[in-house]
Formats: structure tokens, C-alpha cells, sequence
């Protein structure tokens, strides 16, 4: 029977596109393996599963590469709206059945070495531990937030108020100080059930087989030395952890025309003249603070393509509805605006883009450090605000947007848009993360820190045989 290795992606692009290249990557370097993969469907869809499945296939080039399956689970229904911060929880926990059913059906099939959660997906921890199945955590986002929320539950011990109630969050070795205003919120009140859900995951994912994080040593040295050590946590409770990244989508096969559009315009602009914005796949903008960017791109000298996105009251308005009269006429010699979506990666490594506003979700960070583009960053939700300051004052690759009354002016956004593309400061930000960009390609070549990592994963698991 063929060894085989399970992975789990949560919902979500995010998600999705990592977990997957983290299954190539295995591969590549494992080629005896098979690799399933088990995918989620958005609520209240319909899709057909063959489609999708060819559809995935295409999309991540994983034509020649038959030893990974993609194992359709259908879509849940929900009669209420469910917030978006916890519809991958939800999805995920009331989909497990089938997950049970599936991972039944292939340890029969083949020899089961592993599985590989999405942190997201972890109430399937239930499952794999009554099937005694090895269960390792995909942590998507960078080692300094995964030590942050590995120590919950010991702050929850040392403390009965609410991270909420300090200005500061004790210290972590390895990590810069941390203001309790860039803990994400759902940390923040004790009383929340996210808060609780935040707590049994990261108990859970201490006490598996391991947690692989897509980070990579020559962008979080300090903080991964401090996690391996074991000194983020109490003694004894750090798990095996693994950092295999950067594990970023390459420009995707079947990216719409509205994509080919962005680039044609992008090859007749000048060499590292656009500045690119751009917001994950849920930041949103009331109408306000899209005006608001909008004055601030069209005072400023740069270029810019901005992929817009308004909230859920202004959905129905059109481009011109949205954003001050005139303004797309006004600014179409030197700017594009999109709607919704732009395919980001093939985006950041064209050459005529020179900086990059980012909500800072962290595969859109890797993505722009993969390509040494620098950034502003403008977090939103989620661990954002962690990822900003690690950005900023940490890899030092990025400058940080200033905020006042809820709103990142049309004047902050034009400075700090001038400060990126012209100061000295920018230009040894640029330097900075012109040179990270090679540290990421070393990282997964021959002797790479991630490459040593991966292998030491492999080893791990055929220890369990
Ligand atoms: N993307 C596009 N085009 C768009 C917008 C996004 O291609 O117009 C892609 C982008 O290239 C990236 C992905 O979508 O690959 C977005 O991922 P990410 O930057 O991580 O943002 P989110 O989708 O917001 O990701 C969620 C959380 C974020 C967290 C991340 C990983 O919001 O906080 O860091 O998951 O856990």
C-alpha cells in the first residue's frame, strides 16, 4: 500500500492556495508519497464536484502531478447568516463527517502517515485522534503571531481580566513588545466565544504532532529561535515546529480578462512606478475611505492600479457612483481601478509596480516579499495589526499607515506613498527586501532552512510507522 499523507485546507483563498503548495512541495521533494487533498465548498453553493476538482487541477498546474487526488466535501447549508470570522469554523466543524468518512475510506485504501490540519480546520482533531491517526497543524500565517497565540492559554491562566484591560502584552522572547491595540480582537475579551475557540485550538495544537508554518528563517530569524527553543512557551509545551515557506501561489492558470487587462496597462507604465493597492480577499471600504484614497492617489505623483472593494451597504453602486465624481476620468492617464479582484501575484511581479499597500494577510506579505516589493501597511482584522509590526519594526520591509478617528486620510496616504517610493528610508526598505527576496528562493533550494525542515517533517512521521 502507498504511503499516503492527508491535508485539510479551511476555507478561504488564503487558505486554500498555500495548503496546496505545501502539498506540491512535499511532493517534489517525496515523490513516492500521495498526497490527498480534502476541499471545503462555500456555504449554500452548488458545485459540481468533478468540475471543481478539474477546475483545481488546471488552476495549480497539478496535471503532472497525479499522486495528488482532491476529494470533494459538499457544501453545508445555513439557513442564518453566519459572521465571517467563524464561517471556516462552522463550515469545517458541521463538515466533519464527511472528513471522518473520507479519512476511513483512504487509511483503508493506503498506508495513512498523517494529517495535516489547516489550524482553522481543528475540530477535525477529534477524528483524526479517535482514528489514532498522526495529526500535524498548517499554520498559515508567520512564526511570531503562532507564538503569540500558542501563549493564550498560558496569559489566560496568569490573569482573570481581559487582554483588553493592558496596554501591553507581557513579553515574549524572540518578539518585539506588543501594544494590546495589535492583538486581534477576537483575543482581546475574555468573555467572547472566539475567545474560547482561540483557547482550545491553541491547546490542541500544542499538544499534536507538530505545527509547519509558512514563514522561512531569513525573514522571522529572531522569533522562530526563540519558538524552536521552546522559550515562547512554558517549559514542555512548544511542539515540533516546522517552517517550510515561503509556500506562495505562482500567477494562476485561467485569471480573467479583467487580469490580462491590469497587466497590458502595467507593461506601458515605467519601470517601478505604480504603486499597487490591494486588500485580501474580504477588505472592504466604507464609501468614505474610499474617497478618502482616492483624493490621496490622485494628489500624489505615483501611478497606481487599486483593486477596489466597498462594504456590503455600497455593493450595488458602480465604480463611478462610488468614488468622487470624476475621478476615474480625471486620473485614467496615470492609474487603473479594478473592482473586487486583480490577480495579485502576477501583479506584484511585474515590473513596472514599485510599492505595495497591503491589508497585510500574510500570504499577500510573502507574495510581495517573494517578488521585493516593498510595502505600506494598513491592517484590517485577523492578526493584521501583529503582521504590521512585525513588518515595520522587525523585517523592517514595510512602512506603517497612521490612522486617526477610524479613517487613513487622503494626506497620510500620499505621504507615505511619496516616503516609499522616494526617501532614503524607502530606498533601504527596497535594499532590504530586494535582498529577502533571494533568502526566500535559498530557503526552499539545496541546504535551505526550509528544505532541512521539511525533511526533519518526513522523518517525523515515518517515526510513527
Ligand atoms: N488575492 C488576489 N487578488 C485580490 C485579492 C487577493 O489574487 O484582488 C490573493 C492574494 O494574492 C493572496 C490571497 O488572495 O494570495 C489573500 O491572502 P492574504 O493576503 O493572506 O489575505 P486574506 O485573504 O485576508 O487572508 C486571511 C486573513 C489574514 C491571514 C491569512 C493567512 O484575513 O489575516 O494572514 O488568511 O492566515
Amino acid at each position: 500500500m502507498k504511503d499516503t499523507l492527508v491535508l485539510y485546507p479551511a476555507l478561504g483563498k488564503g487558505h486554500l492556495n498555500s495548503m496546496i503548495e505545501l502539498g506540491k512541495f512535499i511532493l517534489t521533494h517525496n515523490p513516492s508519497l500521495s498526497i490527498s487533498i480534502l476541499i471545503l465548498s462555500p456555504p449554500n453553493t452548488t458545485v459540481q464536484p468533478e468540475q471543481e476538482i478539474r477546475k483545481l487541477t488546471t488552476t495549480f498546474g497539478c496535471e503532472s502531478l497525479p499522486s495528488i487526488t482532491f476529494h470533494h466535501i459538499p457544501s453545508i447549508s445555513f439557513s442564518v447568516t453566519v459572521p465571517p470570522h467563524v464561517l471556516p469554523l462552522e463550515v469545517c466543524s458541521r463538515s466533519n463527517h464527511h472528513a471522518n468518512h473520507i479519512l476511513q475510506s483512504i487509511s483503508k485504501s493506503s498506508n495513512l502517515k498523517g494529517v495535516i490540519l489547516d489550524f482553522m480546520n481543528y475540530s477535525t482533531n477529534q477524528i483524526t485522534s479517535t482514528l489514532d491517526i498522526p495529526t500535524y497543524f498548517f499554520y498559515t500565517s508567520g512564526a511570531a503571531s503562532l507564538a503569540v497565540f500558542l501563549q493564550l492559554p498560558s496569559t489566560d491562566k496568569m490573569t482573570t481580566k481581559s487582554l483588553k484591560e493592558f496596554h501591553m502584552h507581557p513579553r515574549i522572547p524572540g518578539l518585539p513588545p506588543i501594544p494590546i491595540a495589535d492583538m486581534p480582537d477576537e483575543s482581546k475579551h475574555r468573555e467572547s466565544k472566539t475567545y474560547k475557540v482561540f483557547l482550545d485550538m491553541a491547546t490542541i495544537m500544542k499538544k499534536s504532532d507538530g505545527i509547519i508554518v509558512n514563514t522561512f528563517e531569513a525573514i522571522e530569524g529572531r522569533a522562530l529561535k526563540a519558538l524552536k527553543a521552546g522559550l515562547c512557551l512554558p517549559e514542555g509545551e512548544t511542539p515540533p515546529i516546522f517552517c517550510i515557506g515561503p509556500m506562495i501561489s505562482p500567477p494562476l492558470k485561467g485569471e480573467d480578462e479583467r487580469g490580462s487587462l491590469c497587466l497590458s496597462w502595467l507593461d506601458s507604465q515605467p519601470s517601478q512606478s505604480v504603486v499597487f493597492l490591494c486588500f485580501g480577499s474580504m477588505g472592504r471600504f466604507s464609501k468614505a475611505q474610499l474617497k478618502e484614497i482616492a483624493i490621496g492617489l490622485e494628489k500624489s505623483d505615483h501611478r497606481f492600479l487599486w483593486v477596489v472593494r466597498s462594504d456590503i451597504d455600497s455593493e450595488k453602486l458602480s465604480l463611478d457612483e462610488l468614488l468622487p465624481e470624476g475621478f476615474l476620468e480625471r486620473t485614467k492617464e496615470k492609474g487603473m481601478v479594478v473592482r473586487n479582484w486583480a490577480p495579485q501575484t502576477a501583479i506584484l511581479s511585474h515590473d513596472s509596480v514599485g510599492g505595495f499597500v497591503t491589508h497585510c494577510g500574510w500570504n499577500s506579505m510573502l507574495e510581495a516579499i517573494c517578488v521585493g516589493v516593498p510595502m505600506i501597511a494598513w491592517p484590517m482584522y485577523a492578526e493584521q495589526r501583529l503582521n504590521r509590526l512585525f513588518m515595520v519594526e522587525e523585517m523592517k520591509v514595510g512602512l506603517q499607515m497612521n490612522e486617526s478617528n477610524g479613517l487613513i486620510s487622503a494626506t497620510e496616504l500620499g505621504e507615505r506613498a511619496k516616503e516609499l517610493m522616494e526617501s532614503h528610508r524607502g530606498i533601504d526598505i527596497r535594499e532590504r527586501i530586494l535582498k529577502m527576496k533571494i533568502s526566500a528562493k535559498e530557503a526552499r533550494g539545496g541546504g535551505g532552512s526550509s528544505l532541512i525542515d521539511l525533511k526533519k517533517l518526513v522523518d517525523s512521521w515515518s517515526e510513527h510507522a
